[in-house]
């Protein structure tokens, strides 16, 4: 991955501008939103504006899965990212990724299936009790954040279309359109951004099917509307804005391992003890503190994960 740019929030909208912003065009009504741009627009005539970006989510319940660890800010959390198709950049996605149109969605969920469909995102809301997990996040570049993150288990999901005895892997596939995501093309990898799990991996109750952060749906910068998360793995494993998810026989390509594959495996456990070529994996830095701290295997989910990895050596499947 290239090298980490610093973090500044100077030249981002800060969030409650935007809010009210938002809100004042809610209040607008349908008149005004006639001549507004097509985002806008959809979110004051849509029926369905729950399913728009930062919109509260009701019913959440707490998780056993869920550390106690401080969590970082909104802020923090919503003004660093990672998301390649709206700019390499640390600070690009909060601006660029705001242009994103994250409803209508549907995930086509398709392969080694007995019952293969579209899902729409209204349907994947409703799919299953929404939780808060709030979990560590460790990217690959050696920082980290804690996020309440919420959803339900992709198990979830992967009951309800029943994979067949050929499904050994599950490949997912996130949304690209280069009108969209002009940034996209200066990234220097082929989207669009493929990752994939092996099916025990994807069927592990801590592998989350997220919808939201903080309390609301996910930002756009983040993923909206629908994206993974798998919490022992580098941080590259959880595709964002999710379209496709499909069960196969064979292990699917992913974007970083295509693009290094000596520096990106397919498994990406995190894991202390195997370093990147280019930097140590032996410690970490939380946003927003100063010293460095320890990266645990399995970035501290060994107890609900090592099981799967019995008899593999971690240096060579990494
Ligand atoms: N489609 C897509 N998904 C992606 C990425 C990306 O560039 N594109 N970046 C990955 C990486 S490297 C990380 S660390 C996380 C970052 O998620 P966050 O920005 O919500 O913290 O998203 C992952 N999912
Ligand atoms: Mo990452």
């Amino acid at each position: 991955m290239h090298e980490k740019s610093r973090l500044t929030n100077a030249d981002v909208t800060p969030r409650a501008a935007y809010q009210n912003r938002r809100k004042f065009l809610r209040n607008a009504g349908l008149a005004a939103a006639a001549s507004l741009a097509g985002r806008e627009f959809w979110e004051l005539a849509s029926p369905s504006s729950h399913a728009i970006a930062g919109t509260k989510l009701n019913g959440v319940s707490k998780s056993p899965f869920s550390t106690t660890e401080k969590q970082n800010s909104y802020d923090d959390v919503t003004h660093y990212n990672n998301y390649y198709e709206f700019g390499i950049d640390k600070t690009e996605p909060a601006k660029n990724a705001q242009s994103l149109k994250t409803y209508p969605w549907t995930v086509s969920i398709e392969g080694e299936v007995k019952r293969p469909r579209q899902i729409t995102i209204d349907e994947i809301l409703k799919l299953a009790p929404l939780e808060e997990r709030i979990y560590r996040h460790r990217c690959v570049e050696a920082w980290s954040i804690v996020v309440p993150w919420i959803g339900y288990s992709f198990s979830v999901l992967a009951k309800l279309v029943e994979p067949t005895e050929q499904a050994k892997y599950v490949a997912f596939e996130s949304f690209y359109d280069r009108r969209q995501m002009p940034q996209a093309t200066h990234a220097g990898i082929d989207f669009p951004y493929v990752e994939g799990l092996r099916l025990d991996e994807a069927m592990n109750p801590l592998t989350l099917l997220c919808v939201g952060m903080y309390g609301e749906t996910l930002p756009n910068q983040d993923g909206a509307p629908v994206r993974m998360v798998i919490p022992w793995k580098y941080g590259f494993k959880s595709a964002k804005s999710l379209v496709r998810i499909r069960f196969q026989n064979e292990q699917p390509p992913t974007t970083w391992n295509r693009l290094a594959s000596d520096e990106y495996g397919f498994y990406a456990n995190v894991n202390p003890t195997v370093d990147h070529p280019r930097w140590s994996q032996a410690k970490e830095r939380r946003l927003g503190e100063f010293f460095k701290r320890e990266t645990l295997l399995f970035n501290g989910y060994s107890d609900q994960v090592a099981s799967l990895y019995t008899g593999m050596d971690l240096k060579k499947y990494y």
